[in-house]
This record gives structure tokens, sequence and C-alpha cells, in this order.
């Protein structure tokens, strides 16, 4: 259809008739959720597809980020990045944490390993960093800051699934990852999410934690919370995780195909492949300089809507512009230039497995036609 609406993505879908014999299954258990047999199953083949000996599955991706927190028994301060979705600085706020916000790099959208110092103070306990797009953050300076003021590490990799640097899974860096498995990710359980922690002991208490706390049928040891993913999202995950790989590729020619059409498009940039990473292409953003481009960022994002094309302005406005945190000293405009700029920049263009070539070509012949619709 010449005229086809298309979003910024769309989800990864398992077959209809795949599911319905688990369903069935699940219907025969009448065991619909608490570490149930699907859930056991899904943790076992999600640890081993990410190449991550502990996995905890989660309802959403959000109780991930709050439950590290606790796991972690993190207070005072925690520096973060302001380019994310608000989910990851709404984690420190429920945990009545102060999160102080370091500036971005703009070459990778995220936080700028070289502002980090100069942001710790006493009270500072862990760097709350975001592996935005899936783009891996410089994993190796981080340790090293975090390692020399002894702060521990959560990365919000949401973004991030299946992404490999060298090799190895970027989950496997710092004390805590978080994952989401909502539907508008690369992979999906409809709402879900994981914490990947790095040994069994965590593991242990990271289930606690997402279960109210109880460590038997009559024992709390904490003050948990319900996190647990249920069985019939756990049964589609597992459908859904034998068709990531093939979305992932397709997701890969959709890339190519933008690359390709925008590459000499005057005033437009946009992210390339990193050195010996596997990427998961999750988004594709391009940001436009309204100078060189010779139109606005929202002026193209506008035109492109009335021609039903809706991409997102993901992230606009930065999380430290919100009512919550514009009043902390870290949220000022001074101490984030970058982020600011990238943020009035971006448009993440429709970006999902399948996208029809045809399709992303329409898209590219709106940015490259330049100007209004008359
Ligand atoms: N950390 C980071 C860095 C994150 O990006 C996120 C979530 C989190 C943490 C928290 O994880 P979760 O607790 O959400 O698991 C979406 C998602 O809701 C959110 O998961 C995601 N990040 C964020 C970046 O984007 P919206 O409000 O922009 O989504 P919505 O409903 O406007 O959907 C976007 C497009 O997706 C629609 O235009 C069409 C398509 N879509 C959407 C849904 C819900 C479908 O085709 N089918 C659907 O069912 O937030």
């Amino acid at each position: 259809m010449e005229n086809q609406q298309i979003t910024v993505t769309s989800p990864l879908l398992p077959d209809l008739q795949d599911f319905i014999p688990y369903l069935e299954d699940i219907w025969k258990r009448k065991w619909l959720t608490n570490n149930g047999h699907y859930h056991q199953e899904l943790e076992k083949a999600l640890s081993e597809y990410l190449k991550v000996p502990h996995i905890s599955l989660f309802t959403n991706g959000t109780l991930p980020l709050i439950t590290a927190l606790q796991a972690l028994r993190i207070t005072g301060e925690v520096i973060t990045a302001p380019y994310s979705f608000v989910a990851t600085t709404h984690s420190l706020w429920w945990n009545g944490i102060k999160p102080v916000f370091v500036d971005i790099d703009g070459e990778t959208c995220n936080i700028n390993p070289e502002k980090i110092e100069a942001a710790i103070t006493p009270k500072t306990a862990a760097i709350m960093p975001v592996h935005c797009y899936g783009q891996p953050c410089d994993v190796l300076k981080i340790k090293e800051i975090a390692d020399k003021y002894g702060l521990k590490v959560i990365y919000d990799a949401a973004h991030a699934f299946g992404v490999e640097s060298g090799g190895k899974s970027i989950l496997e860096y710092g004390d805590m990852s978080t994952l989401s498995f909502h539907v508008t990710k690369v992979y999906n359980t409809v709402e879900g999410g994981a914490l990947v922690c790095r040994d069994a002991e965590t593991k242990r208490r990271i289930d606690y934690l997402k279960n109210f706390g109880f460590a038997g049928e009559t024992t709390v040891v904490a003050p948990g919370i319900n996190g647990k993913l249920d069985e019939i999202r756990a049964a589609y995950g597992l459908l859904a995780l034998k068709k990531v790989d093939e979305a992932i590729a397709s997701r890969k020619r959709a890339a190519d195909l933008y690359r390709e059409g925008l590459k000499n498009v005057e005033g437009i940039k946009y992210l390339n492949n990193m050195e010996n990473v596997r990427h998961n292409y999750s988004y594709f953003p391009v940001f436009v300089n309204e100078k060189e481009y010779g139109m606005s960022r929202d002026a193209l994002y506008f035109k492109m809507q009335k021609k039903n094309i809706f991409g997102r302005r993901y992230f606009y406005p930065l999380i430290s512009a919100f009512s919550t945190y514009r009043g902390l000293d870290s949220a000022s405009l001074e101490n984030l230039p970058v982020a600011t700029k990238v943020a009035e920049s971006v448009i993440c263009l429709p970006m999902y497995a399948w996208l029809e070539k045809n399709n992303v070509e329409r898209i590219v012949n709106i940015i490259v036609t330049k100007g209004n619709l008359e």
C-alpha cells in the first residue's frame, strides 16, 4: 500500500498456531504463575541465548531496575544519564535515591565516562548507565572508575538484548544488567523483563525480592515486590526466542538500507556500527542539524507524520527536564549541553523486523526530498 501507516515499531509475534498447544498445556497444568514450568524453561533458554549464567525474569523492564538497587542495597546518590526512557531515573526515585545526571557522548548517545568522576561525591553509591539504542557503553572505562571509587554499576540494558562486544555478552559487565521485554523491543514477552547478575547467591536473593521477599512458606527476608512473570507470557517468550535471530538479521537489512539511502544527505547523521560489536538494530535514530539540513527536526517529524510515517523523538525531552527532576543541580542545561542538543535533534525512524524495503525507501525519500509539503 502506497500510503500505509508505518509506526516506529511493530511487534515480533510468535505464530498463533504454535502458541495454541502451549496454552492447552498451561490449561492442563493449572499452574499459571509463581515460577512455573515455562518460567523455568524460559530462564534456561535465555541464559543460554544471552550467554549469561544467572538471569531472573520479571513482569516488565522497570521492576528489575528497582529490584537491582534493592538487591545491592544502594542508597544516597547514583550517577546516571538523562538521555533515556524515564523508567531509568524513576527507579532511583522509587528507592529514595538522588539521581545525579552526567552528560552523554554525542557519538554514542551513552553517558560520557570522562564526565563521571567530577560528579562523584561522598554520597555516591553507584553508576547506572544505559546502553542507549543497544549501543554498548564504554564498559571498561566505567569499570575502571567504579573500581577506583568503590562504586557499584547497574546497566540499564533495556535496549541491548543479544548485543555482544568482542564475542562477550554486554550483559556480563557491571554488577547487574536489566532487560526489557516490552512489545516494542527486539525481543518481547508482551510485557516483561529480566535482571542479570553475577552469582547464584545474588540470583536467589533477587528471586526472593521479586516474590515479596518470601524465602519459603513462612519466611520473608526483605520488603520485596511482586515482579513475577506468568506462564502465558513465558510460553510466548519461548516461541518468540526462536524467531529473534531472524528478526535481528532482518533489522540489519533495514538499517543497511537506511544508511545507504541517507549517507549523502547533508545535515542528517546516524549511528554507525561499532567495531567488534554484534548489534541488535533495536532503534534507528537520525539526528537533524537544522542549519545544514535546512529544516528543523520537528518540521521533518511532522512532515513525515503527514505522509503517515510515525517515527518517535526518543529521547526528547531529557529525563532531567521533567518536573520531578528539573530542580536538581545536575539537571541544569549547562551541565548537559550534549544531551540537550542530541535530544533536540533526534528522530527514531521506524525499525522492526520485516520492515519492507519499499517502506524504508518511502521513508528515505521523504527525508531526501527537502522542504515542506505543498
Ligand atoms: N529502560 C529503558 C532504557 C527503556 O527504554 C525502557 C522502556 C525501560 C527501561 C522500561 O522497560 P519496561 O518497563 O517498559 O519494560 C515505549 C515502551 O512502552 C517502553 O517499554 C520503552 N522503553 C519506550 C522507549 O517506548 P511508548 O509509550 O513510546 O510506546 P507506545 O505505546 O507509544 O508504542 C510505540 C509504537 O509501538 C506504537 O506507535 C506502535 C507500536 N506498538 C506498540 C504497542 C504497545 C505496537 O505495534 N503494538 C503494541 O502493542 O513507550
